[in-house]
């Protein structure tokens, strides 16, 4: 046994004191929020396909951050389908499974179910693992913008404050820059639909559900949707107004992949 489990065990810890614990706290936040205002890639949105697409890029050696508004992260991939908290894949992407090292059983061929939390937190691992940051519950709310309208970075606000009325508070966004911003909102497509707001691109909305089609089209358009923009997982069926798939979860890794490697295509230009 170590002597650092020894003397917890026994309820020794090290003096410390509170102004030590908020200093490393805010000093290392601080430091990190600092570095990661200036990042090759920032992806909005921590479901299967932004942490997928997140893990790829960091283990590629991108500086890269995540902004995910809630308070955890993992998005529809926790509970899978309604509330039973298992997940699907059809074939080939249990090999996606395979890599994370989570269980998977049969269910019918080439479709594997597994368990929704435990594949969720294999994802969350790996990717902070990979040396992916993490920023939550920071709300996307608008892009900044350079010449020709290429995306250039995000402003983004504590979700508290944003959840707040107006009425009550108003309190500035900050913004942040990047090479390359990644839309892995999921259904509501945020950030392509931000720039629909201003006109300067199309949102489709996605159709109604056809898993058969969904899940090859979803791969095939991960893609640049706009100049300093890719757009990944559900939302690329809500850009280019593809079916949706239900809780099949396949297309969302393989795509966060394939939007890796469209960022990685851009970063080299
Ligand atoms: C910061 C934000 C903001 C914002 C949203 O919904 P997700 O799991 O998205 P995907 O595309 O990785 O996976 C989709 C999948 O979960 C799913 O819903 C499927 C397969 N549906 C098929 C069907 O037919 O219904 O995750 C998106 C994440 C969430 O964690 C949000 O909280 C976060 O993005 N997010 N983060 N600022 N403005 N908007």
């Amino acid at each position: 046994m170590n002597e650092g489990k020894k003397s917890a065990e026994v309820g020794q810890f090290h003096k410390v004191g509170e102004k030590d614990v908020t200093r490393a706290i805010a000093g290392e936040f601080s430091e990190e929020f600092m570095e990661y205002a200036d990042s090759d890639v920032i992806i909005v949105g921590g479901g299967p396909s932004g942490l997928m697409a997140g893990k790829e890029l960091s283990e590629r050696g991108h500086k890269t951050l995540l902004i995910e508004r809630n308070n955890y992260l993992g998005g529809g991939f926790w509970l899978g389908g309604f509330l039973m908290n298992k997940i699907t894949v059809r074939a080939p992407a249990q090999s996606e499974l395979d890599d994370l090292g989570v269980p998977y059983r049969e269910a019918a061929e080439g479709l594997y179910v597994a368990d929704g939390p435990h594949s969720c937190s294999a994802l969350i691992k790996e990717a902070c693992g990979a040396g992916l940051k993490i920023q939550n519950m920071t709300k996307f709310d608008d892009v900044v913008v350079r010449e020709n309208g290429r995306v250039g970075g995000i402003v983004m606000n504590w979700t508290p404050v944003d959840a707040l009325p107006r009425a009550i508070t108003c309190v500035d966004p900050v913004a942040i820059e990047s090479r390359i911003v990644v839309d892995a909102t999921g259904h509501d497509a945020e950030v392509v639909s931000k720039l629909a707001e201003k006109g300067v691109i199309d949102v489709a909305g996605h159709q109604s559900m056809w898993v058969e089609r969904s899940e090859n089209l979803v791969v095939e358009h991960t893609a640049i949707a706009h100049p300093g923009l890719v757009v990944t997982g559900m939302a690329v069926a809500t850009t280019f107004g593809l079916p949706r798939m239900g809780p099949t979860f396949g297309a969302m890794l393989i795509s966060g992949k394939r939007a890796a490697d469209e960022v990685e295509r851009e970063l080299e230009k």
